[in-house]
């Protein structure tokens, strides 16, 4: 159980990656080169998904990642259209820094019966946006406002209530191709709160940044479109889950 593994990472004090692969952006090429990578670093996961997917299909990038590599998939969902029942798990994601009701309940009822049929894993997640410098996609589409950078009692606080509310995770997330990645500060005033997991992820593009965000108390980082410019480089960020 994938639940499980981040759970025992934790106590154990073991960081973990994910590499995010959005099927709009990736080709079989793509999937060839990102999987053998990941696989040559042991990565821990891959999330599959997007705040808006046009042109690319869940279903057949899930399938190509599986048949190349044995790393396990979690959905890491735009909408309620985004489950697949291929995949290892799911982040049932509410945005709780939001106040939009379709993403705090409105697309978990759209997608209650499939996901139940699918018989995947769910890990109840609880998501904040927090301010990356950019508009994002997702802070777009969501249509709700960030968490400000200068108020991390705000992100902490919110963090809690998600705990309280019965979420296995959180996930703290500056958005895909943010300017800047969360905050270490706003990363420790969240883990001082909670003691669930933890999520971190949205605009990482340095080893030297998954290091700061792993030291705040990331106990998951995840990285998307660095890796998908320089899939060679997975295996150098890979390499930081083993510096502390
Ligand atoms: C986005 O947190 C992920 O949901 C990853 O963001 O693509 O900026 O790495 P990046």
């Amino acid at each position: 159980m994938i639940y499980q593994q981040i759970l025992e990472a934790k106590h154990q004090g073991r960081r973990l990656l994910s590499v995010l692969i959005d099927p709009d952006k990736v080709n079989e090429k793509h999937l060839d080169i990102l999987c053998s990578n990941a696989d040559a670093a042991a990565v821990d996961f891959f999330f599959v998904g997007g705040s808006l997917l046009t042109q690319g299909d869940m279903a057949r990038t899930i399938a190509g990642i599986k048949k190349r590599s044995e790393i396990p998939i979690v959905i890491f969902p735009g909408n309620h259209q985004q489950v697949d029942e291929h995949a290892d798990a799911i982040l049932l994601l509410s945005l709780i820094s939001g106040r939009n009701p379709d993403l705090l309940i409105g697309q978990h009822v759209l997608a209650a019966k499939r996901l139940k049929a699918a018989e995947i894993e769910i890990l109840p997640t609880g998501y904040l946006l927090i301010d990356g410098g950019n508009m994002t996609t997702v802070q777009y589409v969501s249509g709700t406002a960030p968490i400000p950078v200068d108020q991390p009692e705000i992100a902490a606080t919110t963090a809690l209530a998600g705990e309280q509310l019965g979420m296995k995770l959180i996930f703290a997330e500056a958005g895909s191709g943010a300017k800047h990645p969360v905050p270490s500060g706003m990363i420790k005033a969240i883990k001082r709160e909670i003691n669930i997991p933890l999520i971190v992820g949205g605009g990482i593009r340095s080893a030297e940044k998954a290091e700061e965000v792993y030291s705040a108390g990331a106990d998951v980082v995840v990285v998307g479109n660095h890796f998908e410019q320089h899939p060679e480089l997975i295996r150098e960020i890979a390499a930081t889950r083993l510096n502390h």
